[in-house]
């Protein structure tokens, strides 16, 4: 055995035993392992090299066309108790649920060979940080885990000192959607994901552990885990303020981590802490603090232009995996929303044919590590993490919420977060476009039952001395006509400086019923095309629709009666008296 580790030796036994490799392979995480791996998956045709002239170190996989997305319908959380898993997840005892996964890894890595891939989620120093060993037959996993995580020997060394670290079992099986689950076991720290390849249900660092895992142990050791970006805000002044922002799955969270300002505000920087998981700790001084558990970016492709994102674009050119995008006659990764290129070949290996839709698949991703960021911040990597001035809820929502308001408090903000809703993307199978309540943008990937995770929210303001201010924003507004009322991308930049003036008690707000909306005048407009009417029906708070929302929102959590806290009941009372 590879480990001091005994824990950790006898498990990888029992896989082992289990599961039947050919072989058994520790990762390192150094370069040559690296190399090793990548030229036996070109060999195999699993990996394709991407022309070297244009896209250096590039390439792209494709995956099973049946496994491009998260399953959440095949995704289950297995408490002792159901309650404890609540109605926000699917739920299956843990003996039944060992019992019918284990029964599929029986002999499933014959021919195969198991890697071991110790890794760590945050900065390996920080005391903040949780460490994972995931078992996996797939190469790809593992190129993408070294790149998603801080993986390989330090971690493993990391583990051995601390004798903590979730286990995390994974197999590919024959990628048969029928012989697929994503099972979670949060009392024994565990994670067992069986017939798919795909990011969130295969890199298990990534929503099995940071998220439903993490957010489990987090509610125990009195942290949170949350699907949020971080940034920092920089003002020609030369003051940051760290925010961190939830949004679902494919809503722009890398997007806006990874900003670039309009030319109309010289002077504002922003850097980039993370773009999808955020662990928020009290600090020593009483105050948030977040780290970024993850090393890289597995974002979505399509859309990402040098005018939507120029950052990510210059940093999708070189030391990328590509999964499921197109291909151009000169080998070029293409996609929608690129304005160069013609493909040639689709996202599935075909001769690439208008009518038979998109060339890139819509939730084809880049998978990239954070360093090679151009705006990665240089506080990224702290130990002790950065502290946080505001937290950004929001969603995709054609109508209803207005570009931004503040909360009035922290038990409203709590509130703004548990009913949050957005229209459904393509990161997840099923129907796109349908709004769905998606509390903290965390329906997917909270481990536990959202009653008791309101509950948690709700006591931070027992446990820290100062809390970041909660907003609400909306980049999606649409007229009748299906317009977008509002720009997006570099000028959200915009409704960040009015968030970073309310932080800094700058400027006053206009109090309506569900939370302060900016005066006109406080925001920075100049270079944009907005008339008047555009900007009314941006801040616009309608009270008929208001009114149906609040009563939408209430119906939602009475279905996590009876461990909803009556203090978000009393919130949304106030709201709808108000209203
Ligand atoms: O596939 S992932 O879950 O990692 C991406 C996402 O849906 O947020
Ligand atoms: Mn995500």
């Amino acid at each position: 055995m590879n480990t001091s580790n005994a824990s950790l030796a006898r498990w990888i036994d029992e896989v082992a035993q289990l599961t039947k490799p050919d072989s058994i392979h520790w990762c390192t995480g150094s370069d040559s392992e690296n190399e090793q791996l990548i030229a036996q998956m070109l060999e195999r045709g699993d990996l394709i090299k991407l022309n070297p002239s244009t896209h250096p170190n590039c390439y792209l996989h494709r995956s099973h066309p049946s496994d491009v997305a998260r399953v959440e319908h095949l995704t289950y959380v297995c408490t002792s108790s159901r309650e404890d898993a609540g109605p926000n997840n699917n739920w299956m005892a843990p003996d039944e649920a060992h019992r019918k996964i284990d029964s599929m890894f029986e002999g499933a890595m014959r021919g195969r060979t198991m890697y071991v891939v110790p890794y760590c989620m945050g900065p390996i120093d920080s005391p903040y940080s949780r460490c994972g060993v995931q078992v996996t037959d797939s190469p790809y996993v593992v190129i993408n885990m070294r790149v998603m995580t801080r993986m390989g020997t330090e971690a493993l060394r990391r583990i051995e000192r601390e004798n903590q670290f979730v286990k995390g079992l994974h197999s590919i099986g024959d990628l048969n959607p029928e012989r697929r689950l994503i099972l979670h076991f949060p009392e024994e720290l565990s994670i067992k994901s069986f017939g798919s390849g795909y990011g969130g249900n295969a890199l298990l660092g990534k929503k099995c552990h940071a998220l439903r895992i993490a957010s489990w142990q987090a509610r125990q050791e009195g942290w949170l885990a949350e699907h949020m970006l971080i940034m920092g805000v920089q003002s020609p002044e030369g003051r940051t303020h760290y925010i961190a922002a939830a949004f679902p799955s494919a809503c722009g969270k890398t997007n806006l981590a990874m900003l670039v300002p309009p030319d109309s505000m010289p002077g504002w920087k922003i850097w980039t802490v993370g773009d999808d998981i955020c662990w928020l700790h009290v600090g020593p001084d009483g105050e948030l603090r977040a780290i970024n558990p993850e090393a890289g970016y597995f974002g979505v492709v399509p859309g990402t232009n040098p005018s939507t994102n120029r950052n990510a674009f210059e940093m999708l050119r070189s030391d990328t995996i590509f999964t499921n995008v197109a291909l151009t006659a000169d080998n070029q990764p293409w996609w929608e929303g690129l304005d160069e290129g013609t493909p040639v070949v689709d996202w599935q290996g075909r001769p690439y044919r208008a009518e038979s839709g998109p060339a890139a698949h819509p939730n084809s991703r880049f998978t990239v590590a954070a360093r090679r960021n151009p705006i990665y911040s240089s506080l990224a990597d702290a130990p002790e993490g950065v502290p946080i001035s505001a937290i950004l809820f929001g969603g995709r929502r054609r109508e209803v919420a207005p570009l931004v308001y503040e909360a009035f408090n922290w038990q409203h903000g709590v509130l703004i977060g548990a009913g949050m809703a957005s229209e459904t993307t393509a990161a997840a199978t099923g129907q796109v476009g349908v709004v769905r309540r998606d509390p903290m943008a965390m329906k997917p990937f909270c481990g536990y039952n959202f009653g008791d995770y309101w509950r948690h929210w709700l006591s931070f303001e027992q446990r820290a001395k100062k809390l970041p201010r909660i907003f609400h924003v909306n980049w999606f507004r649409q007229d009748a006509s299906r317009r977008y009322l509002w720009p997006g991308f570099g000028d959200n930049l915009r409704v960040l400086r009015w968030i970073c003036d309310r932080c800094d008690g700058r400027v006053g707000a206009q109090e309506t019923p569900i939370g302060y909306v900016p005066h006109k005048q406080d925001l920075e407009l100049t270079g944009l095309n907005l008339d008047g009417a555009t900007l009314d029906a941006l801040l616009n708070v309608d009270a008929d629709a208001w009114r149906k929302e609040i009563e939408a929102i209430g119906a939602y959590l009475d279905e996590f009666k009876p461990r909803l806290p009556n203090e978000l009941q009393d919130q949304l009372r106030a709201i709808a008296a108000k209203l």
